[in-house]
C-alpha cells in the first residue's frame, strides 16, 4: 500500500470542487443530518466524494449479475472463500427482497462489481438496515435522491457509534528505539490504549490530544519505499472504517472532508 499514491487519487482539485458544489447545493440537508445524527456535514461530504465523486461514478455492473456471480462462482482459491460466498449469498437475498418490496426491476439496477449501490455505495444489507427517506417523499432512493443518501450515510455512522464532537485522529510523534511499536501496533486499528497508556509506550501526543477521553489506536499508513505516516486514531476514525474496512480509505475520507471544508470557508 502507498498512502501518498492513494491520497493523490482522492484529494485533488476536481473532487474538492465537486465537494464544494455538493455542499452548497445540499447545505440544508447536510445541516439537518448533522443536527439529527450528530455526524459532521464534512464527513458525509467526504464519504460520498470518495465513494462516487458525488454520484458521477456509481458503477455500471448489473447488481443481480455481480451478486449472483460472487454467490455461485466465488473463486475457491480465496483464503476465506466459504465466508465470502455466504456473505454475497445473503446480499443477493437482501437485494431481491429490496427490489421485491420497492417494485424496482432487479435487472435494471447497476452498481459496483461487488454489489454496492447509489451515491453512498450501500450494499443491499446496509440499504435494508440503515437507509432512510431523508427527503420525505415516502421512498428511499440512494440513486436519485442526494438527500436520502446524506441522511442514510449519517444514520449509518450513528448506528456504528459515531461520537458527536470527537476528532477522528491526532498527530503522533514516534521515536525509533524509544517507542514500543510492537505493542502499539498489535491491536491494529482497534482503539485500545488510553492516552496515558499510549504516551507511556512512547507515542507522543500534544495539545488537545492529551485531554482526549476514550481509547486510541496507532494507525500506520505505508508509503511504498518512503517512511510510513502515523496518526493516533480515535473511535471516530474506527467508525469510518466500519464503512469500508481500510485505514487508507478512512484517512482519504477525512482528508477530503477537511479539504472541502477549508475550501468552503474561503468562499464568501
Ligand atoms: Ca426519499
Amino acid at each position: 500500500m502507498n498512502w501518498a499514491a492513494y491520497r493523490a487519487r482522492f484529494i485533488e482539485p476536481t473532487r474538492i470542487q465537486a465537494g464544494v458544489r455538493f455542499w452548497q447545493t445540499h447545505r440544508s440537508a447536510l445541516e439537518r443530518a448533522e443536527r439529527e445524527y450528530g455526524v459532521p456535514a464534512s464527513v458525509i461530504v467526504g464519504i460520498i466524494g470518495v465513494e462516487t465523486l458525488y454520484g458521477q461514478n456509481t458503477g455500471n455492473f448489473r447488481i443481480l449479475d455481480a451478486l449472483a456471480t460472487l454467490t455461485f462462482h466465488f473463486p475457491s482459491a480465496h483464503p476465506r472463500a466459504a465466508a465470502r460466498q455466504a456473505f454475497f449469498q445473503s446480499e443477493l437475498e437482501q437485494f431481491l427482497l429490496l427490489t421485491s418490496r420497492s417494485g424496482a426491476d432487479p435487472l435494471a439496477i447497476r452498481g459496483s462489481y461487488a454489489g454496492a449501490m447509489g451515491l453512498p455505495q450501500f450494499m443491499p444489507s446496509s440499504w435494508a438496515k440503515f437507509a432512510v427517506d431523508f427527503d420525505g417523499d415516502g421512498r428511499i432512493d440512494l440513486f436519485g435522491s442526494p438527500m436520502d443518501a446524506i441522511g442514510s450515510v449519517a444514520n449509518y455512522f450513528k448506528a456504528f457509534d459515531w461520537r458527536p464532537g470527537m476528532p477522528t485522529h491526532y498527530p503522533v510523534g514516534l521515536t525509533p528505539g524509544q517507542t514500543d511499536m510492537d505493542s502499539l501496533m498489535a491491536p491494529d486499528i482497534l482503539p485500545t490504549f488510553s492516552v496515558a497508556n499510549f504516551v507511556g509506550k512512547g507515542a507522543a501526543l500534544n495539545g488537545t490530544a492529551l485531554q482526549h477521553n476514550g481509547p486510541l489506536a496507532l494507525i500506520e499508513l505505508l508509503n511504498g519505499p518512503d517512511a510510513p505516516s502515523y496518526v493516533a486514531g480515535t473511535e471516530n476514525f474506527y467508525a469510518i472504517t466500519r464503512y469500508n474496512w481500510s485505514s487508507y480509505y478512512a484517512m482519504a475520507v477525512i482528508e477530503l472532508a477537511e479539504a472541502v471544508a477549508r475550501e468552503m470557508q474561503s468562499k464568501p
